[in-house]
């Protein structure tokens, strides 16, 4: 009874905007900040009742990743640090629709019944709430807290401004029992990238190829400003961090900056330009769960070369199995074998060219629908589960199982080879599980090991980036009333409704040579996003154009 005037109480303080639908869509709730107090407020419902269900730690994130400055958005950490599981997202969009302080609390009423959740406050459980640098995530925060506070039992702990990832990698630590502040994630992320690189001198020393510092856009936002504060403290084996677009310097969170512009635009963000030719850069998002690689392309010019989550893919991959093979050249006295699966993921945006190339490296490559949730959950399929969309988000899953058999391996070849290359390689895969974060695609760890392999292979970011050529492509999006009417299937590679635009683009991408070219209903906007592929750039360009007039 206490429990349900609490939530009447609370929730008549929070009424739903007016006509507005919302959906917990990829990556959360997301809107103009202006309108989702209310959301928020709910969503810290939601989480409390998550950690009373799961008995365990639940992480609260507000953000907008690379949305602008004036939009914000809530989303849900579960236990392991994943995404909310998925079946909860119906409750999600009914509770944050709710209209009414009554049918809120039947709804809570409904589900905790259902899912077996006792509102009794006997159980205590905490829920760590983080945010991003956008100036409306204070007062958000504040109604999450009131959210989280109105089920008894519930405890929020304010976290304060944290990227994504550390958030979702705080929590999985808490629940795993390990240590788990923010110096913590620095402290493991440092250690590993150092022990990554230990057994082997830099080869950057011996190539000729120009190493020279890694110079960082920060999407003037929380990743720039948290790689400014700690890069000192990482102590990360001679590599030099110049970071830039931190905020400090009174540019605007992802405002022609940030890995989102990069990577869409193709132009050098803010702060860059012909005094960076040749120079190697990297692009966080505004949230840091997206990271890019580029080069300034002329001296003159604002174009970059694009090195994309495809070639951070398939940089993690070449080195993996280069450390397995390693591995495999054991005396096989030394235990036994371990039938390491690996397996990478992909959606449809992958460029054809790096498929290619990924199955010319003998791996296995498995496609699912865009969206974090699908890639991770079918990562974690493999022994070692690689996954990357080409914008940048993405890490690597390692099974408990081949951890544990590395574990013993590296004990016995430390035993009576150490040293070995053997035993190096075992150290290495160790030092990458702990370095990549296993929550979620992270920028700020991903980066570390893309330094700490161009650093090993002793590459230059242009020698990563002849691993393949790109195929050209184009990306359009058409302005829809309603995007749902768009059905695709097969990891939207195939459009099943409306009856015949599938028909129609066959048809169309017939016409070009290595032409690829798919159409799918964005999860975060109003639109139908079309991509296209073909063998050279204006063919892309006429490709996608044609395409996006059948939708129109
Ligand atoms: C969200 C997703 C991202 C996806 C993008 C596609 C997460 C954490 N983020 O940002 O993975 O690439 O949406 O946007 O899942 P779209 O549906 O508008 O094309
Ligand atoms: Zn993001």
């Amino acid at each position: 009874e206490e429990q349900r005037s609490l939530l009447l109480r609370s929730s008549s303080q929070f009424p739903p905007p007016e006509g507005v639908k919302l959906s917990y869509g990829t990556s959360g709730f997301r809107a103009d900040a202006g309108i989702l107090q209310s959301t928020v407020y709910r969503v810290g419902i939601l989480a409390a009742l998550r950690a009373l269900k799961t008995e365990s730690v639940i992480g609260l994130m507000i953000t907008a990743s690379h949305n602008e400055v004036s939009d914000n958005g809530v989303k849900i950490a579960d236990p392991n640090g994943g995404m909310l599981s998925q079946h909860w997202e119906p409750f999600a969009d009914a509770l944050a629709n709710a209209q009414t302080p009554e049918h809120l609390l039947q709804l809570v009423d409904e589900f905790a019944e259902s899912e077996g959740i006792a509102l009794d406050g006997a159980k205590s459980v905490e829920i760590l709430v983080g945010r991003d640098t956008r100036p409306s995530g204070s007062s958000l925060l504040e109604a999450a807290k009131l959210g989280i506070g109105s089920v008894i039992g519930a405890v929020a702990l304010d976290m304060g401004i944290l990227t994504t990832p550390q958030l979702h990698w705080i929590v999985r630590a808490r629940n795993n029992g390990d240590k788990a502040s923010e110096i913590d994630y620095f402290e493991q992320i440092s250690s590993s990238f150092r022990l990554v690189l230990d057994g082997f001198d830099s080869k950057w020393e011996e190539s000729n190829e120009v190493v020279d510092k890694l110079i960082v856009d920060g999407a003037n936002g929380v990743g720039g400003q948290k790689l400014q504060v700690y890069k000192e403290v990482l102590e990360l084996n001679g590599l030099v961090i110049e970071v830039r677009n931190t905020g400090l310097e009174g540019g605007v969170l992802n405002e022609g900056v940030g890995a989102d512009f990069a990577q869409k635009e193709k132009v050098v963000p803010h702060g860059f330009g012909s005094q960076d030719f040749g120079s190697r850069c990297a692009s966080l998002d505004g949230d840091a769960d997206r990271l890019v690689y580029f080069t300034v392309l002329s001296e003159s010019g604002n174009k970059i070369e694009l090195v994309d989550g495809d070639k951070i893919l398939s940089l993690f991959a070449v080195f993996i199995k280069e450390q397995l093979s390693i591995l495999k050249n054991r005396d096989t006295k030394l235990g036994d074998d371990y039938p390491c699966c690996i397996g990478v993921v992909q959606t449809a945006y992958a460029n054809g060219a790096s498929t290619d190339f990924l199955k010319q490296q003998g791996l296995e490559v498995a496609f699912t629908p865009t969206g974090v949730k699908y890639l991770h959950e079918k990562a974690a399929h493999y022994d070692i589960g690689i996954y990357f969309e080409a914008n940048g988000h993405g890490t690597i899953l390692f099974s408990e199982l081949f951890l544990s058999w590395l574990e013993a391996t590296n004990n016995e070849l430390s035993s009576v080879s150490k040293g070995s290359e053997q035993q190096k390689a075992a150290l290495r895969l160790l030092a990458v599980s702990k370095l990549i974060n296993q929550a979620v695609g992270d920028a700020l760890s991903g980066m570390l090991l893309v330094e700490a392999i161009l650093q090993h292979m002793g590459w230059s970011i242009h020698r990563w980036n002849e691993l393949y050529h790109d195929l050209p492509s184009r990306q359009l999006k058409v302005k829809v009333v309603d995007r749902t009417a768009v059905v695709t299937a097969n990891a939207e590679t195939e459009v099943v409704k409306p009856p015949g635009i599938q028909e129609a683009i066959n048809a169309e991408t017939a016409n070009y040579p290595k032409g690829r070219c798919f159409i799918r209903p964005s999860g975060t906007e109003d639109v139908i996003r079309v991509y296209a592929e073909a063998s050279a750039q204006d063919e892309a360009d006429r490709l996608a154009k044609s395409v996006a007039n059948l939708v129109d």
